[in-house]
């Protein structure tokens, strides 16, 4: 099935896993290198042993591919991923005058009293996102994150170069290039990000009419980040093929620090313990033909059937 890759990553981190701290003071368990590969014609690869939203998945990646970086675009389709890392710089701007918001993440979790105040300050937060643009223009900032380096990445000779339409026209011109790259990673502009790139680089590949890719992701929460991003890029190469004329080959996963989050364990256990079950296709609209034009309703995900949600909180 489609979905054991991630299952087997899953058990591999629980069996060999080293107990790792980490920045945001959770803990994990982490294994150091580690692949999975998606065959792209034998389904959609969205989790089925838990509900993931793939409406978050879309709308975040069309943002990326507008080259945005600022969470207003999300926070107006209703997707609140990225909210923690734009309160966090706003909380500890000199203009946030509301009640002490240190260590919110972490402390959220520990003191229920704290976790109302947070949650009345990230509602506060949103409302004025949404009602006032120069607020947003701002504190929705994350700073030159993702869209901005595949769409407008900066040179030293102050030229801007767009990763993406790069790509997209050398695998249409050029499909046998072994340089079909884009990177995010940007080492002059990473202490400037909210969040350093995640997944950080990717490839294309063109063989027998078919599209694969395969991405670096630097740093993977298996538990909450891993499912969107398996999503996102299988959904960016179903776009990219779609607009090239290609059929879609693999989407290969190859992670850094893989880790799972010590307050993910059993939620984790939880879902090892259900059977796959048949995974969902993707439906493009075929009146759209640049990646560039595509809208979220131009997107259906049909014959979707996962087992209920499963919650877990996000270490900020
Ligand atoms: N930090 C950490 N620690 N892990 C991440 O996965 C992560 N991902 C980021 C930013 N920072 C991160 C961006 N992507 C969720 C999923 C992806 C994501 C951020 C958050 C998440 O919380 N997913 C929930 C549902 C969220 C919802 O419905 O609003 C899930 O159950 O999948
Ligand atoms: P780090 O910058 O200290 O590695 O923390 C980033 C955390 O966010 C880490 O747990 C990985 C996770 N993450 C994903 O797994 N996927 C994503 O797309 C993003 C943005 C973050």
């Amino acid at each position: 099935h489609g979905e054991q890759a991630y299952l087997d990553m899953c058990r591999h981190i629980l069996e060999n896993g080293t107990k790792k701290e980490d920045r945001t003071g959770t803990g994990t368990l982490s294994v150091f290198g580690y692949q999975m590969r998606f065959d792209l014609q034998k389904g959609f690869p969205l989790l089925t042993t838990k509900r993931v939203p793939f409406r978050l998945i879309v709308s975040e990646l069309l943002w990326f591919l507008k080259g945005d970086t600022n969470i207003r675009y999300l926070l107006q389709h209703n997707n609140n991923i990225w909210n923690e890392w734009a309160f966090k710089k706003w909380v500890e701007s000199p203009d946030y005058t509301g009640p002490d918001m240190t260590d919110f993440g972490r402390r959220s979790q520990q003191d229920e009293e704290f976790g109302k105040v947070y949650e009345e300050q990230l509602e506060l937060f949103k409302q004025r996102m949404l009602e006032d643009g120069e607020f947003a223009r701002v504190y929705g900032e994350l700073g030159p994150v993702y869209g901005k380096q595949w769409r407008d990445w900066q040179t030293t000779r102050g030229e801007s170069i767009d990763q993406i339409r790069d790509v997209i026209a050398q695998i249409k011109r050029n499909p046998d290039s072994r340089r079909l790259i884009v990177s995010a990673w940007n080492p002059e502009f990473v202490a400037d990000m909210a969040l350093p790139p995640c997944h950080t680089m990717f490839q294309f590949y063109v063989a027998d009419g078919k599209l694969s890719c395969q991405l670096y992701q630097r740093s993977g929460d298996t538990f909450l980040g891993i499912p969107f991003n398996i999503a996102s890029y299988a959904l960016l190469t179903h776009l990219i093929a779609h607009e090239c004329g290609l059929a879609v080959g693999e989407f290969i996963h190859t992670s850094g620090d893989a880790h799972i989050y010590v307050n993910h364990l059993e939620q984790v256990q939880e879902q090892l313990n259900r059977e796959p079950r048949p995974l969902p296709s993707l439906q493009l609209n075929a009146g759209k033909q640049s990646v560039f034009e595509f809208d979220v309703e131009d997107i259906q995900l049909i014959g979707y059937d996962p087992h209920p949600t499963i919650k877990a909180p996000v270490a900020v």
